[in-house]
């Protein structure tokens, strides 16, 4: 089944033909939008069109979170806000959050494609969708949302947390699909034994599970919970949200790229240099239909496959296999991501911290947790060092974490120079969860 045959079974040529168009298309749309992008494109000594053919792509310039950090908030926007209709951000403290907008094209088009995933899942206007992403800033919930009035179904805008009442709903509007991160649907699992609901008994008969890493093993575990078949979701904000490829029925094993209107490469993380298609490294997107914050080249820090052979279910579009490792320190915490460096900046703003800390995740049952240990400075321990001033920096230290990150650790100062060190260097994160 498909939402738009025409495109998503494209034979390959004419595939190309219109990426190459459309990318031909965007370099000029942000080379005289955007600043970023002139200055980038003009230091590369390329003109946008002196791309003539995909082969060429390679001798565009990246775009790097750093850059998107640099133009906090809107400035790689290409086009003024009043053509803007909704704005979403990552977590994050002033200038090191990301900040996401759409214009009405951009919202009719991504509604398109989470349509194509949800159709690609077996799902029809008579499914009734539990959507337990998170609604609000982040681009999962509303994105899933949108798809789902599109192709009719009814769906229930539950978002995450409260998990009794998500049982309740889940027994009593008897929904036919889940769509959340894989560890809270183990989450609810558990919950649901503890009240002595078997969940093969609920109406559910698909998941759809993203916005974290979860392997096979895994999936195998919430299909044997749940009775249904789970399916696999990838997206990410910067290029747009939930919804950028998607596992089918058919072919399961890797995720369809929508590339009608994403252009992926998988480059080499420490070289930057492109690999061949079926090589494992970073993947890298180009969007060629966005209109409010188009992308060139992003560095996406995932790092998988790209699977070429044709799939049975006709989709033409390239796969993706799972996500499984970064090549970078961003750690994903309930679906929340976070980079130590936003960590840093939020303790750097208190006083009597040192800037040594150590980030520790765990999984208690299905949970992610994580656990920030910081060392303190030597005078604030020794001269005034109360155990009530102390539990204050801690409590200042938690709230933080949750008014800019949505991320609630257990925080624990420690005496200065007490945090583990390998050859002299602080290991900044240490992740015991187990993924496999
Ligand atoms: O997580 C969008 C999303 C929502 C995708 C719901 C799927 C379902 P961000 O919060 O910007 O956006 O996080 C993006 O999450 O770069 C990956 O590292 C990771 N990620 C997303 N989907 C998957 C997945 C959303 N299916 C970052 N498997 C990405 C593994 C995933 N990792």
């Amino acid at each position: 089944m498909f939402y738009n045959e025409e495109f998503e079974t494209l034979p390959r040529e004419a595939l190309k033909a219109l990426q190459l168009k459309r990318l031909q298309q965007v370099l000029q749309r942000v080379y005289h939008t955007v600043g970023h992008y002139k200055k980038a494109l003009d230091a590369a000594q390329i003109k946008p069109g002196a791309i003539t053919s995909l082969a060429d792509l390679p001798k565009l310039p990246f775009t790097t979170r750093q850059d998107l950090q640099e133009n906090y908030p809107f400035g790689l926007f290409a086009v003024p806000m009043s053509s803007i209709v909704r704005l979403h951000a990552s977590s994050g403290t002033s200038g090191r959050s990301t900040v996401f907008g759409y214009t009405k094209r951009d919202v009719e088009t991504w509604s398109e494609l989470m349509a194509r995933c949800l159709v690609a899942a077996g799902l029809t206007k008579n499914d009734i969708i539990h959507n337990a992403f998170g609604y609000g800033l982040f681009t999962s919930g509303l994105g899933l949302h949108f798809g789902a009035e599109k192709i009719g179904a009814s769906v229930i805008p539950m978002s995450g947390g409260n998990s009794k009442r998500q049982i309740m709903i889940l027994q009593d509007f008897g929904p036919t699909a889940i769509c959340c991160t894989p560890s809270y649907a183990l989450h609810l699992a558990e919950q649901g034994k503890a009240l002595g609901l078997d969940m093969k008994t609920l109406k559910l008969r698909v998941g759809i599970f993203g916005a974290e890493p979860w392997s096979v093993s895994i999936r195998d575990e919430i299909e044997t919970i749940y009775g249904i078949t789970a399916l696999d979701m990838f997206g990410l904000s910067e290029v747009m949200g939930p919804g950028i490829a998607m596992e089918c029925q058919e072919g399961r094993g890797g995720m369809h790229i929508f590339e009608d209107h994403f252009l992926v490469e998988t480059i080499n993380p420490q070289t930057g240099e492109p690999l061949p298609e079926g090589e494992e490294g970073e993947l890298v997107f180009t969007t060629l239909t966005k209109e409010a914050f188009p992308l060139i080249r992003y560095r996406s820090g995932d790092i998988t496959r790209l699977i070429t052979t044709p799939c049975r279910c006709g989709r033409s579009h390239i796969k993706m296999e799972r996500v499984m490792k970064r090549s970078d320190d961003m750690l994903i915490i309930r679906g929340i991501n976070i980079f130590p460096a936003q960590v840093e900046a939020i303790l750097a703003d208190i006083e009597g911290l040192e800037p040594n800390y150590q980030l520790i995740a765990d999984k208690i049952s299905a949970l992610d947790s994580l656990e920030l240990r910081v060392e303190v400075s030597e005078k604030i321990f020794s001269e005034s060092g109360s155990v009530k001033e102390l539990q204050n920096i801690e409590k200042r230290i938690f709230k933080d974490m949750k008014d800019y990150l949505g991320i609630t650790p257990r925080v624990k100062l420690v005496e200065p120079n007490t945090l583990k060190r390998s050859n002299g260097m602080m290991t900044k994160v240490i992740d015991n969860r187990r993924r496999a």
